[in-house]
């Protein structure tokens, strides 16, 4: 006969095994797979930073965070920019990475680049946190729409969404380059 503590036992078991693949999914948890510190072009100051997570449906999220006091209750436009390289003011990055070659945009828009993020309004203390979820973006060595190695850039200005290629965004005040987190 077996007793009652081996029959509770196996019931936890179970239990804990099913409400874990339904309810928590425990086997896919979203992986931090690619970071970039970003710094200000003019002195190399920490000014935010973006973190990159493998979702569990293949999508690419970022968390993107800007602290700039001295552009409090403006905006700031941000592209991912061609190359991870910060140099010259930024200019290094070259133009805007445009792996599916379109128009640039405003992003989610009919036509737009996979790095328009578009402008982001700072509060008071000149600081915002964003998050972007997309198909887009992927970490797959050989893939055109591998995000790795790109450079991400904070500009002075504001995106107008229709000029091209730029989106007449002003200034490069800031930069960063996404790195593979192994
Ligand atoms: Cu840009
Ligand atoms: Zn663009």
């Amino acid at each position: 006969m077996l007793n009652l503590n081996t029959l509770m036992m196996k019931h936890l078991f179970y239990t804990l095994i099913i409400s874990c693949f339904f309810a928590f999914g425990c086997t896919s948890k979203d992986r931090e797979v690619a970071t970039a510190s970003l710094n200000a072009t003019s002195n190399g100051a920490a000014i935010g930073k973006a973190q990159f997570f493998e979702m569990s449906d293949g999508k690419i999220k970022m968390d993107l965070e800007i602290n700039m006091p001295e552009k409090a209750d403006s905006s700031v436009a941000v592209h991912f920019h061609e190359h991870g390289d910060c140099g010259n003011m930024g200019e290094n990055t070259h133009g805007h990475w445009n792996p599916t070659n379109e128009q640039h945009g405003k992003w989610d828009s009919e036509s737009f680049h996979s790095g328009d993020i578009g402008n982001i309004s700072l509060d008071s203390k000149g600081q915002a946190k964003i998050s972007v979820t997309t198909n887009r973006w992927s970490v797959a060595e050989n893939e055109a729409n591998n995000i790795i190695g790109r450079g991400i850039i904070v500009h002075g200005g504001i995106d107008d969404y229709e000029t091209q290629p730029t989106g007449n965004s002003g200034p490069r005040i800031g930069c960063g380059v996404i790195t593979a987190i192994k």
